[in-house]
């Protein structure tokens, strides 16, 4: 599993209105588009990252445990919450050796550390960001730490993932075993690779800020690269699924382009919670395909532990469902009918439904709902509430009972 942090909508040559300048940028991203399926509605369960991937890894709506803002940096008090299963316990539990590499920011203290959490081996950072080059004294979230332990400062961030996550493939793993490559691009500080930005391909690119940011986006391409090879290597490819995806929506701030997508990383609308995805899975998705159905992140755990020849344990409260069958090719299976919700910042912040072509948008809890017809209007540019009354009637009970199931944000 292949996470990018804070990537925009249509940075990516296999999305389907790829920014001009980002079109020959992630030919390694795109191969894995290419040959397995594309997702066009493809939704985070929050649209910040450590609440999306509190999300990722439970494969519940992370508001139901309290998990609903970001942790903030040095917080000692909590984490994601330790009554729940991660993706890496369960497939642990089915017999696969797994490993982090990269980006944590699930938990400070000890107890929500990933070696507590399911990940038998871990390489990266417990903080939601850190400079890319290297830091005179890190502090303890930021330090790279092999394990428990801190390593030396020295290389390049997102080159040091890759690097580790082939060090995994090649000489760690045992089999089978469940990678989880989480990097930090292209999320701040705008630090691209020394020299990269005087590759034609960068210098072409008009503007500091978008030509760093591409960067950013061109060093993980690489090493997305470097694992596929690795995978290559070692024997595995034709038996592994890879999955690439990204934690939230493009932070326009540090120029990633989600248009024609609204918005961005910290709202609602689908700027901020609709993400590229590809996922290639040999002899189960055909190349070349294109699932258009929206699905979301917390369908990976059910989709994963299928994959694996598991189930979730008696009483598991997923939220998710099992993708395999879309994969294959069927249109017919649940996706189409199934509502998914998201809110953010507590009973009195932001709060959406989508269900089919339709999405409800709550941005201020004292104003009408707004509707939006997704196939017709992917921009969100149209309200549409007062032509379809029953429709927004609807997703309203539904966004209640939703809301019934949840907790509380457990820290500011
Ligand atoms: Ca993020």
């Amino acid at each position: 599993m292949l996470f990018a942090d804070d990537a925009g909508y249509s940075d990516f040559g296999f999305q389907p209105d790829t920014a001009e300048d980002m079109r020959s940028l992630t030919p390694h991203i795109d191969s894995i588009a290419a040959e397995g399926a594309a997702f066009r509605a493809f939704y985070m369960s929050a649209c910040v990252c450590s609440p999306s991937r509190a999300g990722l890894m439970t494969g519940r709506y992370q508001q139901r445990f309290g998990h609903e803002k970001n942790i903030p940096p040095g917080y000692m008090k909590g984490g994601m919450d330790l009554a729940e299963a991660t993706l890496a316990d369960r497939l642990g539990e089915a017999g696969y050796e797994t490993a982090l590499v990269g980006k944590w920011h699930l938990g400070y203290p000890d107890p929500y550390h990933p070696n507590e959490r399911g990940f038998d081996w871990f390489m990266g950072c417990l903080q939601g960001s850190r400079p890319y080059l290297e830091m005179e004294e890190p502090t303890p979230h930021r330090v790279l730490l092999r394990d428990r332990t801190p390593t030396p400062e020295g290389g390049y961030v997102t080159d040091r993932f890759g690097d580790a996550a082939v060090e995994f493939i090649e000489k760690e793993r045992e089999e089978p075993f469940f990678l989880f490559v989480s990097f930090t691009a292209p999320h701040g500080p705008l630090q691209p690779r020394p020299g990269d930005v005087e590759l034609p391909e960068l210098a072409s690119i008009e503007k500091k800020r978008r030509r760093n940011y591409a960067g950013l986006v061109k060093a993980m391409d690489d090493n997305v690269g470097k694992v596929l090879a690795a995978l290559d290597r070692a024997g595995v490819a034709g038996e592994t699924l890879v999955l690439f995806t990204n934690d939230n929506g493009g932070q326009t701030q540090t120029a990633a382009v989600n248009l024609p997508l609204r918005g961005r990383k910290g709202q609602l609308y689908e700027g901020g919670i609709r993400v590229p995805a590809a996922l290639r899975w040999p002899g189960v998705v055909a190349p070349g395909t294109v699932i258009e159905a929206p699905a979301i992140s917390l369908d990976l755990t059910p989709t994963f532990l299928a994959a694996a020849g598991s189930a979730p344990e008696p009483g598991a409260k997923l939220d998710g469902v099992d993708l395999t069958a879309a994969l294959r090719g069927d249109a017919s299976g649940p996706l189409a009918e199934r509502s998914l919700f998201w809110r953010r910042s507590g009973s009195a912040g932001p709060i959406a439904a989508r269900r089919g072509r339709w999405k409800l948008l709550l941005n201020d809890r004292s104003e009408s709902p707004e509707l939006f017809d997704l196939v017709a209007d992917v921009s969100e540019s149209s309200d549409v509430a007062a032509e379809h009354p029953a429709v927004v009637a609807e997703l309203m009970a539904e966004l209640r009972a939703y809301e019934a199931g949840l907790m509380e944000p457990l820290w500011p």
